[in-house]
């Protein structure tokens, strides 16, 4: 034997999986739709009716719909980095909200999401909103920007950097930013504007849509921001544009990879602030922007099932969508989302929101489609959590894990398709303080934070004291029972505790 031959009997051997994965392979194309801040109740399959989500649905009808679907924290840079690394946010420091100037938070040694799925051979696409930091210090906006989504297992890569409403307002493909000028370089600071920079604090007369708290800060497309920067006007996005080109670049992604497995990850920037969508959604709904830009998410969806569709890719295509955490109607801009918000619940039933340790912080819609493997029309009530996609993906693909990659990772594979109705048994979640969902309960964790914020109008969910709900009795958390159940409390507190010291929580 030749060593070429040699090395084809190897990787033949590996592909195979004898050298330690657990079962045959199976490579569908992967997509997963990640909505920013859409809560349980935005969406029509999920009990709206003030907007109409009929790509949305038609997953839901094609696929299986989750009741108790997760999000590991109830904010955007944790529940991000919990999906690419299997691991809860809180082990590692750093992972709040970032700002737009943050360093990857990830480690570039650390399995992710897309390393796992390129080791099995996929080609890996990244379109969206990334905000888990970029570059290892001082980030020049103007050379090769890295580390960042490329260095993680991406093979491709479209972002925004960190979210709508911080800068830089620029999209980063690859490793550069889009359309600089190199004769007008991007400058950004999180600590000052720069000489001579009109802010919207200074000049409200400039705006479009103006703040309702913070975001009083850069002026870009007349809508001001977190944080300033100066340069890159040739670069700078057009908020009301974002959908589309995200869009258009998912399309392109999919069919130029259609001869081959792959997996894109597609972080919608809707319905996250500033609320812009294009002006063809106005009007879509009674609820101003934040209602239309829950159609434009819709209709963006819709072009990826039309793409999948003309490409033949649809039936080998697992696709699972899901929120990064709940909803809020005011998160910074005056955008008529609490004036016109009339009957709809964003959260459904659930208490709380984006930002709280209840219910609505977490629970978000999650719905897989794979024709032909989930059964059309179907729901679970499994509990489960996006930090499982990474293991649920590995067995899918046949690639072993090792004790290190993705330690709080469950396989849920078979809740995933709808082979059986057990998902977890528990789950931490993440918002003022840490929460842990056991079977039928759930332990709010007590902290010393702000139980309202005024600004967000949330209900955080914190208290000085632990709480204690019964899940399935009382799913809104209206009734505390902590006082009638000590015991129960101390046991889960010590869980809590047991499952921060062991570092790992999958067996
Ligand atoms: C908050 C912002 C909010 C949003 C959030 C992050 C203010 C006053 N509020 O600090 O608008 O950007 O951070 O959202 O600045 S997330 O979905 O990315 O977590
Ligand atoms: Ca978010």
């Amino acid at each position: 034997m030749n060593r070429r031959q040699f090395l084809q009997t190897l990787s033949a051997v590996t592909a195979t999986g004898l050298l330690g994965a657990a079962k045959p392979a199976s490579h569908p194309n992967i997509i997963f739709i990640y909505a920013d801040d859409l809560g349980y109740g935005d969406v029509s399959c999920y009990g709206a009716t003030s907007v109409h989500t009929p790509n949305i649905d038609s997953l839901a009808a094609q696929g299986l719909r989750f009741t108790d679907a997760h999000a590991t924290s109830a904010t955007c840079t944790p529940s991000r980095y919990s999906v690419m690394t299997g691991q809860y946010a809180w082990r590692k420091k750093g992972t709040g909200v970032l700002p737009g100037d943050a360093s990857l938070v990830i480690d570039t040694h650390q399995l992710t999401l897309p390393s796992l799925l390129k080791r099995a051979g996929y080609t890996t696409g990244i379109v969206g909103k990334w905000h888990l930091g970029l570059g290892s210090g001082e980030i020049d906006w103007n050379g090769e920007i890295k580390p960042g989504p490329m260095e993680l297992g991406f093979d491709y890569s479209f972002i925004i950097p960190a979210t709508p409403d911080r800068v830089p307002c620029v999209f980063v493909e690859n490793h550069r930013v889009v359309n600089l000028n190199p004769n007008d370089p991007i400058h950004v600071s999180y600590k000052a504007p720069f000489p001579g920079e009109l802010t919207g604090k200074d000049h409200p007369e400039l705006l479009k849509m103006k703040p309702s708290h913070g975001h009083n800060m850069a002026i870009v497309d007349g809508v001001s921001r977190i944080g300033y920067m100066e340069g890159g006007k040739s670069a700078l996005w057009v908020d009301e544009d974002i959908a589309d080109t995200l869009s258009s670049k998912a399309v392109r992604f999919i069919e130029e990879n259609s001869h081959r497995p792959f997996f894109l990850y597609y972080p919608a920037h809707d319905i996250h602030v500033p609320r812009l969508p294009n002006p063809r959604f106005a009007g879509k709904t009674s609820m101003g922007p934040r209602g239309d830009a829950i159609a434009e998410l819709d209709w963006c969806v819709g072009r990826i099932l039309q793409t999948l569709e003309k490409q033949g890719l649809a039936q080998n295509t697992l696709l699972i969508l899901s929120s990064d955490n709940g909803p809020v109607v005011d998160d910074g801009y005056h955008d008529d989302a609490v004036e016109r918000l009339g009957a709809h619940k964003p959260a459904g039933i659930y208490r709380g929101g984006k930002y709280s340790n209840f219910d609505g912080g977490t629970r978000v819609p999650f719905i897989a489609k794979w024709p032909n493997h989930i059964k059309p029309g179907t729901t679970s009530d499994a509990l489960v959590d996006q930090i499982d996609l990474m293991a649920s993906f590995a067995s899918l693909v046949g690639q072993p894990l090792r004790r290190e990659d993705g330690p709080d990772s469950l396989d849920l594979l078979p809740a995933l398709i709808g082979r059986s109705p057990k998902g977890r048994q528990s789950l931490v979640e993440e918002a003022g303080s840490l929460a842990l969902v056991d079977d039928k309960w759930k332990l709010i964790r007590g902290n010393h934070k702000p139980a309202y914020d005024p600004n967000t109008r949330t209900e955080l969910g914190n208290s000085p004291e632990p709480q204690l709900y019964d899940r399935t009795n009382d799913p809104a958390e209206r009734h505390n029972v902590a006082a009638t159940h000590p015991d129960l409390v101390q046991r889960m507190l010590d869980q809590i505790n047991h499952i921060e010291s062991a570092g790992r929580s999958r067996p």
